[in-house]
């Protein structure tokens, strides 16, 4: 397989379905221009309260595809450079491919949502930023 480049910034994606009479079947496949990385981990958030807002980190290294396989979220994502970015999540057809060095915030959940997520790596707590003002000097020292 040729080798997939990888993204540098936060990108919409349009996922294609499988439709029938039946209904429709979305499939995502690791390592392809849609899905850049291997899948090392799934995991999905629900439930969320109403009024709570989650993230609130950036990752090192980590990639992620999300997809609001029901329901709706607005992701909010900072290059800690002054570049702010929202992104309604609100389509199980449609995903959010985010890339390392983004401060991410997930904010206005409806009841009924149900985050899936994508992720690059397995869990690792090294690989976050929790200090929004270490995340700035970080990715201010790059540019
Ligand atoms: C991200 C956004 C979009 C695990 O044990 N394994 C896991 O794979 C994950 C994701 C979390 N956890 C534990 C760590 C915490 O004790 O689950 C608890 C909640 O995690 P956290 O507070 O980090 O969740 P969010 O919603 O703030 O952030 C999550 C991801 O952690 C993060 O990588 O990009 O969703």
């Amino acid at each position: 397989m040729s080798s997939i480049p990888r993204a540098q910034r936060p990108q919409r994606l349009a996922l294609p379905v499988k439709g029938d009479e039946r209904g429709s079947l979305v499939a995502l496949e690791a390592l392809t221009p849609l899905i850049p990385f291997p899948i090392a981990r799934v995991y999905y958030i629900f439930g969320t309260q109403a009024g709570v807002s989650r993230g609130f980190h950036a990752h090192k290294a980590l990639q992620q595809v999300l997809i609001a396989v029901r329901g709706q979220v607005t992701l909010k994502l900072d290059d800690g450079k002054g570049h702010i970015e929202r992104f309604l999540l609100n389509s199980p057809t449609e995903g959010l491919l985010i890339t390392p060095g983004y401060w991410r915030e997930m904010h206005d959940f409806s009841a009924d949502c149900v985050l899936l997520v994508l992720a690059s790596l397995p869990y690792d707590e090294a690989d976050y930023i929790r200090d929004y003002a270490t995340f700035v000097a970080q990715a201010q020292a790059k540019a």
